[in-house]
Formats: structure tokens, sequence, C-alpha cells
């Protein structure tokens, strides 16, 4: 059996914990198809937030309550950096974290593509799941605000052409310095248009037993995926059932910022709300299957089977019955 999951980061690295449980009570294979959206690069180095949530996690060497990073981080080389007036000072690059940073900076500047260089990442931190990001075609989020709110904000709107009512900031910039709390005009996946799907991504779906789509954030996590051309057909297309696990549990998002990233773009904030966002397969969605929470149990989509279960994922064992409702959902 082969299980392809469509993940974000925290959330998507909690959900991957339950599938791989899972998965070795079966002896299933699971691959974990990851965005690459929030990717950025600071001082030369190339840092892949959603993916190093994946792998820290998964390999078991990530801050559990500070959510994003290493375990017993330090921050010495951002001090010395700040010292120098070196910005950003809102984003925090970890010491340890920074070691993952150089090695996948060297070997991309070497001319590895980001799949290879997750894959040799990943053989130290054996994390059970085979990790594809998205695409290694270089591809980011980025967020526009409205010229006066970002000013006021404390963004810097003096690189925007003069006419422009809005500017355009990196993803980390909104989410991090911003906490989104100025309100996002559009998300723009730059490069997604040259971005192909990275090896083994079209493979894992079109020959997965069943794709699931984690309980990530459906804007700025799983979204930029689908952006990915080639990605949305081969998920239409696949034999396989695709469920979905809602990330909204009684019109909250649990935690994180999906409520603002949906309110963004003018989504209702519920699992009927992200439900029919991602569709029906019948129709022109994705879906067959759509997994809530019993709160949420009389949420219905158009075309897709919705069924409910308790989806806190509060430790490996509740999460793994969460993926085996889901399983159950696509009949697998
Ligand atoms: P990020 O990339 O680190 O922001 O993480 P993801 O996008 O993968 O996941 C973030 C989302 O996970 C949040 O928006 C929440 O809606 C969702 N989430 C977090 N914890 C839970 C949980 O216990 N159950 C469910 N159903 N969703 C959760
Ligand atoms: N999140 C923060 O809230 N503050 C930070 O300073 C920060 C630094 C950071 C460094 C490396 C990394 O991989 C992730 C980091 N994150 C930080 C998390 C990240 O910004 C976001 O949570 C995601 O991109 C949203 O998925
Ligand atoms: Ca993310
Ligand atoms: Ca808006």
């Amino acid at each position: 059996m082969h299980i392809t999951v469509i993940a974000g980061g925290i959330g998507g690295a909690k959900f991957l914990q339950g599938v791989r449980a899972h998965a070795r009570t079966i002896g299933a294979e699971v691959t974990a198809i990851i965005n690459v959206g929030d990717d950025v690069t600071m001082h030369g180095l190339r840092i892949c937030p959603d993916l190093d949530s994946v792998m820290y996690t998964l390999g078991g060497g990530n801050d559990v309550e500070r959510g994003w990073g290493r375990a017993k981080e330090t921050f010495v080389v951002k001090e010395e950096l700040n010292a120098y007036g070196m910005a950003p000072e809102w984003f925090g690059l970890g010491d340890r974290d920074i070691a993952t940073h150089l090695t996948r900076t060297v070997m991309l500047n070497a001319g590895y593509p980001l799949s290879a260089v997750t894959e040799a990442l990943c053989r130290r931190w054996q994390p059970g799941v085979r990790m594809i990001p998205a695409t290694d075609e270089r591809m980011e989020t980025h967020v526009a605000l409205r010229r006066d709110e970002a000013e006021a904000a404390g963004v810097d709107v003096s690189t925007a052409p003069a006419e422009s009512e809005q500017v355009v900031v990196h993803f980390q910039e909104w989410w991090v310095r911003l906490r989104g709390r100025v309100d996002a005009q559009r998300f723009i996946f730059i490069g997604a248009d040259q971005a192909k799907p990275a090896p083994g991504t079209l493979e894992a779906i079109a020959g997965a037993d069943i794709v699931l789509l984690a309980p990530s954030n459906p804007i700025v996590s799983i979204a930029p995926v689908f952006a990915v051309p080639g990605m949305r057909d081969a998920l239409r297309s696949t034999p396989a059932p695709v469920v979905g696990v809602s990330p909204i549990i009684g019109g909250s998002p649990v935690r994180g910022m999906a409520d603002r990233c949906l309110a963004s773009v003018g989504i209702e904030c519920s699992a009927t709300g992200v439900g029919a966002l991602y569709g029906a397969r019948a129709t022109d969605g994705l879906l067959t299957g759509w997994l809530v929470d019993p709160v949420d149990a009389q949420t219905t989509v158009p075309g897709v089977t919705v069924r409910d279960t308790p989806l806190w994922m509060t430790d490996d064992e509740a999460t793994a019955s969460m993926v085996r409702a889901a399983l159950s959902l696509g009949g697998v």
C-alpha cells in the first residue's frame, strides 16, 4: 500500500507522525509532497520552513513548544548579525538551524536540485517517510498589501512603484513580522508558472492507493502545492481516492493563522468553507472524501463524501486514528 500526503509545515508534520505510525502497523509506504512557498533566502542562506518543520519533527529534532526550528536552539549568530546591523531582526535564525541552511545552500550552489538536497538532509534525520518538495524550481509566496496599511505597519514601501496602491512583501515578512495583521489583498506564488513538479511527485500521486490532504493551512501551505503546473491534473486524474482532513474545527484553526488567511481571500473559516475550496473531483475540484470533526458533522460539500471523526492531533495515537478514518473513507 502506498499513501501519498500533501502537506505544509507543523500541521503537516503532526499529521505525518500519525500517518507514519499507522503505516508501520500495516507495512505501507508513505510519500509526503511538501510546500515550498514559505521558502526564503536570508544572508545568502536558503531556508525551507515547511520542509524543515516536517524533517525535524519526524526526525525528533524539533522544538515542540515553539513549533518551528530545532530543540535546544541558541541564537548567537543572529545576535551577532544584528550587532552588525544585518536585517532582518524579526526572523529567528537559530545556530543549529543555520547548519541545515548552510548544508542546503552549499549543495544547491553546487547544482543539486532541492529534491536531492532534501533527500541528503533526510539521511541524517531518517523521517521514515519519503519527503519531496513540491517543486525543485524556486517558487515563493508573496503577499500583496494595501500600500497605506503596509506603511502604517512599518513596511518599507519605498521600493514599490510610486503610482502603485499596493506593495508586495515576502510571505515570511507578512507572517512573522506583521503576524498577518495587515489584510492580504492577494497571495502570489512567484515562479509558479515556470515550476515543474519535482521528480517523484507525479508518480507518487498517480501510483498511490490513497492521497491525503493533511490538515495544513489551505491558503498558504496547500494552495502553493496545487499552484505547481501539473499537480492539480495529477490529483484529478489519479485512480486513487483523494481524502482531505479539515484543518478547521468548529470554525477555528486550532493554532496558527489560517483564519486570517481565509478571511483575506474571502473564504469562510469553517470545515464547509475549506471543503468547498478544495471542491469535488466530480465537478472541477479535487476531493472524493472530506474528513471533519464531530462538531462539524453537519458539513456538506456537494459531490464529496463527508464523514466525521475527532480531528484533534493530541498525540500519535489520536492522529493515527484520524488516518485510519481517512483511509476507511477512501475505501482502502
Ligand atoms: P505551518 O506550515 O507550519 O503553518 O503548518 P501547516 O500549514 O502544515 O498546518 C497549520 C494548520 O494546521 C493550522 O492552520 C491548523 O488549522 C491546523 N492544525 C493544527 N493543529 C491541528 C489539529 O490538532 N487538528 C486539526 N484538524 N488541524 C490542526
Ligand atoms: N516563525 C516565527 O514566528 N518567528 C521566527 O522568527 C521564525 C523563524 C524561522 C526560521 C526558520 C524556519 O524554518 C522557520 C521559522 N519560523 C519562524 C516559522 C515560519 O516562519 C512559519 O511558521 C512558516 O513558514 C509558516 O509555515
Ligand atoms: Ca507553511
Ligand atoms: Ca483581502
